[in-house]
């Protein structure tokens, strides 16, 4: 007998339903897109497709390790009781949260729990290797680091992206399935899409006009839109906004001719750029990670929201809006803030209740009071991900104690005493609490675990177990929360269950499981939730409907998200203005001779895909992407060798015009040749991370520089002359 399950893909932000056959032994034999999913409407890429083949890997560990040995699980939890408490001052302990956490139940549930019971500061995730800056500029404009605009990709009539390349990543920070799909729709309709990238990408092909940019000059090239926009006399803004004067007093210093010089984009272009956008029924700017992991990230992430409220076209259809997801649940905030504590070695502000993943290895190998001598990984690979990551690898070596909680034994987890492999994906539920609040369509699906979990703890309950350990108290976790917000919940006027009793309204919640409960008290409460006196949405319902429940087009809400002191948009917030002095002080510097750059391959997932046979090899493979003008100039065939500040790498080079001059590009993410993952073994690549320079940093977010690292570049066999 086979079986049907309907799944959402948990392998990128795009969130796809997936229709999966399963064999009797629960082997899956077909994974299809699921044609009845409201928003993914069947889309689906070559990473879900193989979703049976990953999860099935024979190279996934099935039972912890304990000192590299198979453990029991109980083995395994008393080895972390006893790692843990042989380092005695809280503070030496440090957590790094890897990129998965944003894709599973487990990380949006029960990470925060377990960071409380460490009670440590030292928190570190692949945010600060990431969309940092975003959360940063939306904090200080917005008033809530999480109130982050996307494009309204299905209405809007012009969009301008910066620094994304969907067709090969799906999206990001904008959950749009079968993005490809809409972009070539919005064409369709009469729309105009434009592409700002160092590399004429898949998205740049599909794309109305491509424009190259210098890496790392986005800011001046938005800035010196925002200064056309005021010379001309286009400044429309649809909102109330405080800080006018500032940003236009900002915006003179950035003029389309000097603009021009550092960026390498003609000033008739940026002009034009910045008019097309006025002039657009319709228009939403829309910029990814090759804008954020730059030196000047959180300036570029707040032009590109000062570009949309400027030209009228955020929070309104076809612009940039603020999704309204169903498990939102907006409780009163104090006002943002960065740099409520600082990191102890280089004295970086903590930002979003972290510090930047740029200084982790500082932390470890300072010697002094509060050196992390322990560190719990959870679903991170810092090794390969984070900028040099080789002095990570060293460091980690010399930790008194480290836990993992990650299926694969990888660069990161065999420095780690006990490693805890969470289930398979067909083992775990599945809700996408944090991609849906960047989704271009309201939507909720539930996806109930598909297979039994055969007495192996699901990864909630592995964070739970540690949570416990680190506190000491053994209470049931899941019931503790629900109390927590149902108290909260009865006492906020407006709530919709404001004034009931907690107790009747706990006993009222569906779910197999503590996760599984919490999410439908979520769901009850939220803007769609049977509580909320707004809906009828709830787990049940949910469960009713497997495909997807499509809960209709973004709407104008800035009202409700915005949570400034003034009540008001901030168009010229302090820290950020204060970082212009950064930006312009270098306005006028010449570029280094070459820069590199990162980009990302469909069928690769960061570090941890390449061993699965179908989605390695072919055009997927680690190459230095350079102009075969560069490459001849260099006197470069075959393979070059690399040289940063921090490393150096050997490696086959792919001359290719759609680069520009100046500029290579080396995906992250590989660099497996010690690797226990056979398949991946096979595929070593080496590490992008080698390269790079945790002494790069945008200063306001702390964010980590990939994009723009000075470099040289020479023949194999050459002595260098230094
Ligand atoms: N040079 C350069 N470096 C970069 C980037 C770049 O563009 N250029 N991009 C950066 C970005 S955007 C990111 S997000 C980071 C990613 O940085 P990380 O999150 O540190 O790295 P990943 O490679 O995503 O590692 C994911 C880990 O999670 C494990 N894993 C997979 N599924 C699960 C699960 O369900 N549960 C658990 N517990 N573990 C799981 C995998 O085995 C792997 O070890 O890398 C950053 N690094
Ligand atoms: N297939 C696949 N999908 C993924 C991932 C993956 O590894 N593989 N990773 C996931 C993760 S963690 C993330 S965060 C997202 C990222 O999603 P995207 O932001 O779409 O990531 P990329 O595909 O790397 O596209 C970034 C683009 O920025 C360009 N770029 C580099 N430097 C600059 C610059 O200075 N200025 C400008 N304007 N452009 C620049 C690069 O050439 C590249 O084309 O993708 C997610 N989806
Ligand atoms: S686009 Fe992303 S969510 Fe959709 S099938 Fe591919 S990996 Fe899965
Ligand atoms: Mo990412």
């Amino acid at each position: 007998m086979t079986s049907t399950v309907h799944r959402t893909c948990p392998l990128c932000e795009a969130v796809c339903g997936l229709t999966l056959t399963l064999g009797e032994d629960g082997h899956v034999t077909s994974v299809r897109g699921d044609k009845d999913d409201p928003f993914s409407k069947g889309f689906i890429c070559p990473k879900g497709a193989s979703l049976g083949r990953l999860d099935e890997d024979p190279d996934r560990l099935r039972t912890p390790l304990v000192g590299g040995r198979e453990a029991s699980w109980e083995e395994a939890f008393d080895a972390v009781r006893a790692g843990l408490g042989r380092v005695a001052d809280r503070r030496s302990v440090a957590v790094y949260l890897g990129n998965p956490n944003a894709h599973t139940m487990a990380g949006a549930l029960y990470v925060a729990p377990l960071v409380k019971s460490l009670g440590t500061r030292n928190v570190f995730s692949a945010a600060t290797a990431d969309q940092m800056p975003k959360h940063v500029a939306c904090g200080l404009m917005f008033g809530h680091p999480m109130a982050v605009p996307v494009p309204d990709l299905d209405r809007t009539d012009h969009l301008l992206m910066l620094g994304a390349n969907p067709l090969e990543s799906n999206g990001s920070l904008c959950t749009a399935p079968d993005f490809p799909g809409r972009l070539k729709a919005l064409r369709r309709r009469g729309g105009r899409l434009v592409v700002v990238d160092p590399r004429r990408t898949r998205t740049a092909a599909l794309a109305d006009e491509h424009v190259f940019i210098r890496p790392g000059t986005d800011a001046y090239l938005l800035f010196g839109m925002v200064h056309t926009l005021f010379a001309e006399d286009l400044v429309t803004p649809s909102h109330d906004v405080n800080g006018l004067a500032e940003l236009r007093e900002a915006a003179k210093h950035f003029p389309p001719e000097a603009v021009a010089r550092r960026t390498g984009v003609a000033a008739e272009v940026v002009v034009r750029l910045a008019r097309e956008l006025a002039a657009a029924r319709t228009a939403a700017v829309y910029a990814r990670i090759g804008t954020c992991t730059a030196e000047f990230g959180t300036l570029a992430q707040w032009l590109v929201d000062v570009l949309n409220v400027l030209t009228g076209n955020l929070d309104r259809p076809g612009g940039a809006m603020f999704p309204e997801p169903a498990t939102e649940f907006l409780a009163r905030r104090r006002p943002y803030a960065i740099g409520r504590w600082r990191s102890r070695v280089r004295d970086l502000p903590e930002v979003n209740g972290e510090l930047p993943v740029a200084t982790l290895a500082d932390e470890i190998e300072t010697p002094g009071d509060g050196q992390v001598r322990a560190l719990i990984t959870i679903a991170g690979n810092p090794v390969l991900s984070a900028p040099h990551g080789d002095r990570l690898d060293r460091a980690f070596a010399g930790l008194d104690f480290m836990v993992s909680v990650d299926p694969y034994l990888n660069e990161t987890t065999r420095h780690a005493d006990v490693i805890l492999p969470p289930p398979r994906v067909l083992q775990s539920g599945h809700y996408d609490f944090a991609l849906l609040g960047f989704a271009v369509r309201n939507y909720a699906r539930y996806s109930p675990p598909a297979l039994p979990l055969d007495g192996r703890p699901s990864e909630g309950g592995i964070l739970a177990r540690l949570a416990q350990i680190a506190s000491g108290l053994d209470g049931d976790l899941d019931a503790y929360v629900i109390d927590d917000l149902l108290g909260k919940a009865t006492r906020t006027p407006g709530s919709g269950v404001e004034g009931r009793d907690p107790a009747e309204l706990r006993d009222l919640l569906d779910g197999t499981t503590g996760a599984e409960r919490r999410l439908d008290l979520m769901l009850r409460l939220g803007p769609y939730g049977e509580w909320s006196g707004k809906g009828d949405l709830s787990l049940r319902k949910l469960l009713d409907h497997p495909h997807g429940l499509d809960l209709g087009p973004l709407e104008p809400r800035l009202d409700e998200v915005l949570r400034t002191p003034s009540g008001v948009i901030e168009l010229a917030p302090e820290p950020l203005v204060e970082d212009v002095q950064r930006l312009r002080a270098k306005l006028a510097e010449e570029p280094p001779e070459m820069v590199l750059i990162g980009r990302r391959h469909l069928r690769s997932n960061n570090s941890w895909m390449h061993n699965v046979p179908p989605l390695v090899g072919g055009s997927n493979t680690c190459t230095l992407q350079i102009n075969p003008a560069d490459a001849a100039r260099l006197g470069l065939t075959g393979e070059a060798v690399v040289r940063s500040a921090k490393g150096q790498v050997t490696v086959a080079l792919e001359p290719t015009e759609t680069i520009m001059p100046g500029v290579v590009s080396l995906p992250h993410g590989w660099g497996h040749s010690d690797s226990a993952q056979r398949v991946a073994a096979r595929h070593a690549g080496v590490s992008a991370n080698t390269l790079t320079d945790e002494t790069m940093i945008d200063v306001p977010s702390g964010n980590a520089v990939f994009n723009g690292v000075p470099v040289t570049i020479s023949p194999t066999g050459v002595i260098s002359a230094h």
